[in-house]
C-alpha cells in the first residue's frame, strides 16, 4: 500500500502500535499531555517493530464526553510533529472530524483511521481531498449508544453490507479504492458473542479483497474471556492477534507490540498463514 513517505508491503502482517494522547495516558499531571513520555512511547514501539503509529486524542470509550476539534488538535499535534520529526515511521492518526484530518495530513500523518468510516459530515470529502490511506472502521450506533443491546440479522454479512455501502459512497466521492482498508471494529456495537463470531469468520471480511485491518487489544471481551484485567491482556491478544492473521487480516492494531511482533514472526516464518500459501503447495 502507498504511502507518501513509502510503500508498506501488505503482503506479510505488520504491527500497528496504539499511541493514546488523552490526558489519561501520558498525564504531566495535569490537564496535559507529557510530551516527551508520549514520544518515548513511541520510540519505544518502533524499536519493538512496529510499522505503524496510531496516535488517538479521542476517547472512544462508550459514553464518553465529546471532545471539541480544538482540543483533540492540542492533543494531538505537539506530539504528531515530534515523531514525523524524530522518528522514521508511518503515523495514522485515529480521528472522525474532517478538520482534523485536514490539519494532521498537513502536519505529516500519513493515514487516517476512522472509528465511524467516513460518515460524519464533511469526512468523505476531507478524505478525498488527501492522499492518504484511509481505514474504515465499522461501529453499529455511535460511541455513546453502541453498546446498548447491540443486534445483527447475520454476522459479518451485516459488516459486509455495510463496507459495501462505505465503499459506494468513497466511490461517488472519487476516493480511490486503492487507498483503503476496512476494520470490522471489535467492541465498537458488539457483544462478546458478536466479536467471537467475527473472529471466527474474518476470512469472509477479507474476501472483500482490501487491507483488513484489526484491533482487539486488551479489549472487555478479552478480559471476560480470561478473568484478566486490562493490563494483563496481552497474551489474550496475541493469540487474537495470530487468529486474525491465519484468517487474512494484515494490519493488527495493539498496545503490546513486541509480543504481537514476535507472533506475527513465527507465524511468517512456519508458513503458516495464507502469506506462503503458493510456496507451501510448491513444496
Ligand atoms: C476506550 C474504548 C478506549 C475503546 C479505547 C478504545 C479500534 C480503533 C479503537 C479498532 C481501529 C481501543 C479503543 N479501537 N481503530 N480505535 N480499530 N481501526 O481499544 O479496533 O483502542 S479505540
Amino acid at each position: 500500500m502507498k504511502f507518501p513517505s513509502r510503500n508498506l508491503d501488505l503482503s506479510r502482517p505488520r504491527v500497528m502500535g496504539i499511541l493514546n494522547v488523552t490526558p489519561d495516558s501520558f498525564s504531566d499531571g495535569g490537564r496535559y499531555v507529557d510530551l516527551n513520555a508520549a514520544v518515548d512511547a513511541a520510540a519505544s514501539m518502533l524499536q519493538s517493530g512496529a510499522d505503524i503509529i496510531d496516535i488517538g486524542a479521542e476517547s472512544t470509550r462508550p459514553g464518553a464526553d465529546a471532545v471539541p476539534e480544538s482540543e483533540e488538535l492540542d492533543r494531538l499535534l505537539p506530539v504528531l510533529e515530534k515523531v514525523v520529526a524524530e522518528l522514521d515511521v508511518i503515523v495514522s492518526v485515529d480521528t472522525r472530524k474532517p478538520g482534523v484530518m485536514r490539519a494532521v495530513a498537513s502536519a505529516g500523518a500519513e493515514m487516517i483511521n476512522d472509528v465511524c468510516a467516513l460518515r460524519t459530515p464533511g469526512a468523505i470529502d476531507a478524505a478525498a481531498d488527501l492522499d492518504l490511506p484511509i481505514c474504515l472502521m465499522h461501529m453499529l450506533g455511535t460511541p455513546e449508544t453502541m453498546q446498548v443491546a447491540p443486534s445483527y440479522r447475520a454476522l459479518p454479512d451485516d459488516i459486509i453490507t455495510f463496507f459495501s455501502e462505505r465503499l459506494d459512497a468513497c466511490d461517488r466521492a472519487g476516493l480511490d479504492r486503492q487507498r483503503l482498508l476496512i476494520d470490522p471494529g471489535f467492541g465498537f456495537g458488539k457483544t462478546d458473542a458478536h466479536n467471537l463470531e467475527i473472529l471466527a469468520k474474518l476470512d469472509q471480511l477479507a474476501a472483500l479483497g482490501l487491507p483488513l485491518l484489526v484491533g482487539l487489544s486488551r479489549k472487555k471481551t478479552l478480559g471476560n474471556l480470561t478473568g484478566q484485567p486490562v493490563d494483563k491482556r496481552t497474551a489474550a491478544g496475541v493469540a487474537a492477534a495470530v487468529l486474525a492473521v491465519e484468517r487474512g487480516a494484515t494490519i493488527v492494531r495493539t498496545h503490546d507490540v513486541r509480543e504481537t511482533v514476535d507472533a506475527l514472526r513465527v507465524i511468517e516464518a512456519a508458513a503458516l498463514s495464507r502469506f506462503d500459501g503458493a510456496q507451501r503447495q510448491d513444496i
